[in-house]
């Protein structure tokens, strides 16, 4: 019976959206904007889902929009987790 692998792996594309909605919001400053990479880098706050502790360094952005949103300096809220491997911005606002 091939239906049960088929329906699992549907599940499978849903559960990762909303494992990134359920992350917990983060403080931080953004940096720099790279919207040619799709990239910004903040100067975050503790980051509990992806145990870590205050840095500066690189996300991507989830929604390359987003990056239209903020600009340097910007104190921000946002939520990030890994996606395909790559740590990123799945969620931000001012
Ligand atoms: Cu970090």
């Amino acid at each position: 019976m091939r239906l049960p692998l088929t329906v699992l792996g549907f599940i499978g594309l849903l559960a990762l959206p909303a494992a990134a909605q359920d992350a917990p919001l983060a403080t931080g400053t953004v940096k720099k904007i790279d919207a040619a990479q799709g990239k910004l880098t903040l100067d975050h706050g503790p980051i509990k889902n992806l145990d870590m502790d205050s840095m500066t360094m690189v996300f991507k952005a989830g929604d390359p929009a987003m990056l239209k949103t903020v600009k340097p300096g910007d104190k921000v809220r946002f939520t990030a987790d890994r996606v395909n491997g790559q740590l990123t911005v799945t969620k931000i606002q001012k």
